[in-house]
């Protein structure tokens, strides 16, 4: 969580991972893993929105007829052919008990049979998170989390991807840190036609609404988590890569790592002892559990050659940042940024929330002084509140819960106040004020700042 890294250094010398064949495979025993993952279907393939951002600014508004018949945004909700794909196979299993084999050939047999899904397939991705199956212990748990699940619902419309959320316990003793690696592996198999599936915790929330995932520079990576080789190697610190935020390629490589991952959780005979290896090898680990996070530097650490070129360790921004670092930056931010708005009106010009990312990519060029990451004026990317807890209210000694609490309704207000110059603004202003600019959002009121 400390230094920003060389963040591209490892990253373009990679070989090829093994992301390029496709396939699926696995079903057997319907357990109850099957609800989840029924609804995880009927809820992803409820909403499809692919559009690709325009970068040209005022020229490029072409005309795309719609046409009112079609829905899906171009991809057949409605049509499975009924030649047998690997869901048909009765092996096939979502537990993370059975390992799947052949997955690329699978999933590329699926996208075959499903030509619409195939087109633009490399670039989908699903965001997965979830919370616990019961109510919050921390009184006002039910309500951060609510807010936090918005605010990577709003994160997800603007950018185009689906968002799936779980709240099963889809292994009975995958408990807590651990209970995102079934979860992550069932969305795979479920969601054959995205190439990526990201893990979001639910503490984390998006601090940039408009910053989009350079997935290019990820192509040769089937992994991507923050972390800083440095911290692996030298200082071997359980700190060292951050496993509450990942993107993960939906291929065979992935599923082999989630098998080897989660037989160091508590799903395996030998949970003490990785715990005790972890404790061993990580001096700076402070519990004696085997966790998530320590499993997965320890392979990258043991294993390097094997891990090492395939895991993309993004440092140069913050895929994921500690909020302690991150609060105290964010009124700056807010002044940084309402300056070049002033400056600029094609900024503020009012415009539907689908086409947003052509306003992202303009603000860039408006940011290129802001530096990225630590010290940076930049909006954060994620602001993670490691430590912190919401539902169960539980937090670090570190903390007090205040800070905690208080800190996470202050991102969230940071993030819905960025929708100002869309939805949000409008709303604002169409309530009676005018359609210029002087109406901010503050903690979700419209107010006047300047008249
Ligand atoms: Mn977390």
């Amino acid at each position: 969580m400390v230094s920003p890294g060389p963040g591209l250094s490892h990253s373009q010398f990679s070989p090829m991972a093994k992301p390029r064949n496709r396939s699926l495979w696995c079903f057997s025993d319907g357990h109850l893993y099957c609800g989840g993952v029924f609804l995880a279907v009927l809820l992803v393939c409820s909403f499809w929105s692919f559009f690709t951002p325009a970068l040209n600014f005022g020229s490029s508004f072409t005309d795309s007829s719609s046409n009112c018949k079609e829905s899906g945004f171009g991809v057949k909700l409605n049509s499975d052919p009924k030649d047998p794909t690997f869901y048909d196979d009765p092996e096939m299993s979502y537990s993370i008990e059975k390992p799947v084999k052949d997955w690329d050939e699978k999933r590329k047999g699926w996208l075959k049979r499903h030509p619409s899904f195939a087109a633009g397939a490399s670039e989908r991705i699903v965001l997965v998170t979830g919370s616990q199956t019961k109510p919050c212990k921390n009184p006002i748990g039910d309500h951060l989390l609510l807010r936090f699940f918005k605010n990577k619902v709003d994160y997800c419309r603007i950018h185009g991807y689906d968002i799936f959320y779980n709240n099963l316990l889809l292994h009975p003793k995958m408990g807590s840190y651990w209970a995102k690696l079934p979860v992550v592996k069932a969305a795979m198999l479920a969601h054959p036609e995205a190439e990526w599936i990201w893990w979001v915790d639910s503490d984390a929330l998006f601090t940039d609404m408009e910053f989009k995932l350079p997935v290019e520079r990820y192509k040769n990576h089937n992994m991507v988590v923050h972390g800083w080789p440095k911290l692996i190697y030298k200082s071997k610190s359980w700190t060292s890569l951050n496993a509450g935020v990942f993107l993960i390629r939906n291929c065979q490589w992935s599923m082999d790592l989630i098998n080897t991952w989660s037989n160091m959780g508590p799903m395996s005979k030998d949970y003490k002892k990785w715990g005790q290896i972890q404790r061993s090898t990580f001096k700076d680990k402070l519990f004696p559990e085997s966790d998530d996070q320590s499993a997965l530097i320890y392979l990258l650490y043991k294993e390097r050659e094997k891990y090492y070129d395939h895991i993309y360790l993004e440092g140069e921004f913050y895929f994921e940042g500690y909020w302690v670092e991150i609060l105290g930056g964010y009124e700056n931010t807010t002044e940084r940024y309402l300056e070049i708005e002033r400056g600029v009106p094609e900024l503020r010009r009012r415009h539907a929330e689908k086409v947003s990312e052509q306003y992202g990519a303009f603000r860039e060029g408006f940011l290129k002084e802001a530096g990225n990451g630590k010290g940076s004026w930049r909006r954060p990317f994620i602001t993670h509140f490691t430590g912190c807890q919401p539902c169960s209210g539980d937090h670090n000694k570190m903390y007090a819960g205040e800070s905690c609490w208080n800190g996470m309704v202050k991102a969230l207000n940071f993030a819905d106040n960025q929708q100002q110059s869309e939805s949000r603004r409008n709303f604002c202003c169409n309530h009676g004020h005018d359609t210029a600019h002087p109406f901010e959002l503050f903690g979700g009121n419209c107010k006047q700042i300047r008249a």
